[in-house]
């Protein structure tokens, strides 16, 4: 049996402009400028990491209570602007391909950093078709490693060379080799060329794609 899993910023949603706004919000209130170009540096890595990269850019030095009101106050901005989110928001094509290995019987994973996965997923109404959710809240190594797909393949049951991942952070793209799965890359195919396959968006993944490489 083939297993699928998807991460949810960038492949499912386009959450990565609200994590802008929040972490440009938060630079701008500690005296410096947060670009969109470095904001590509934060996709697919964790609320802590993307906090301490942004300090550094900023030059920042703080202390443990600081930075943990820092990284409650990014995420409460950041829960503002998911808080109005709706199915408008999900990324071409996705809804169709979730129907279609639903129809065919497929199980079906999330495996994100975000611990905010949950409520997005409600919030545009694609709670029902994932079997499994393995987030930022049940994970303790950031991707490349693997852990996220390992426990989201483990939990549906399929062995992770039978586990297509659909990704579109370097990282990964990484997490899915070394866990020995098939990596598909949603995006840039220059940033993302370790994955097997590369499309730019879902519209070019076509169904007669998935059941040839669910067959091969
Ligand atoms: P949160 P993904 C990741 O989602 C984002 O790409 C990354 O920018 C963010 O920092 C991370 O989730 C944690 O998100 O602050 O909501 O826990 O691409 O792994 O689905
Ligand atoms: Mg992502």
């Amino acid at each position: 049996m083939t297993g699928f899993i998807f991460d949810l910023d960038g492949v499912i949603v386009d959450t990565a402009k609200y994590h802008f706004l929040a972490w440009k919000k938060l630079a701008n209130e500690l005296g410096f400028e947060f670009t969109e170009e470095q904001n590509e540096l934060f996709k697919g890595v964790s609320r802590k990491r993307c906090l301490e990269i942004l300090l550094d850019i900023g030059n920042i030095k703080s202390n443990q209570e600081q930075f943990d009101t820092w990284m409650v106050q990014k995420n409460l901005d950041y829960l503002e602007y998911i808080e109005k989110m709706n199915e408008s928001e999900i990324l071409p094509n996705v809804p169709k391909i979730l129907k279609y290995l639903k129809e065919e019987g497929f199980p079906i994973a999330l495996g994100s950093a975000s611990k905010n996965a949950r409520p997005i997923l409600e919030k545009v109404k694609l709670l029902p078709y994932f079997d499994v959710i393995v987030d930022g809240n049940s994970v303790t190594k950031a991707k490349p490693n693997p852990e996220v797909f390992l426990i989201a393949a483990e939990q549906l049951g399929v062995v992770p060379e039978n586990c297509i991942v659909f990704e579109d952070a370097l990282a990964g793209i990484e997490a899915a080799n070394i866990a020995g799965m098939t990596s598909i890359g949603i995006g840039d195919e220059k940033t993302l060329s370790k994955a097997d396959f590369n499309f730019n968006d879902f519209t070019e993944i076509s169904l007669e794609f998935i059941e040839k490489l669910v067959n091969s």
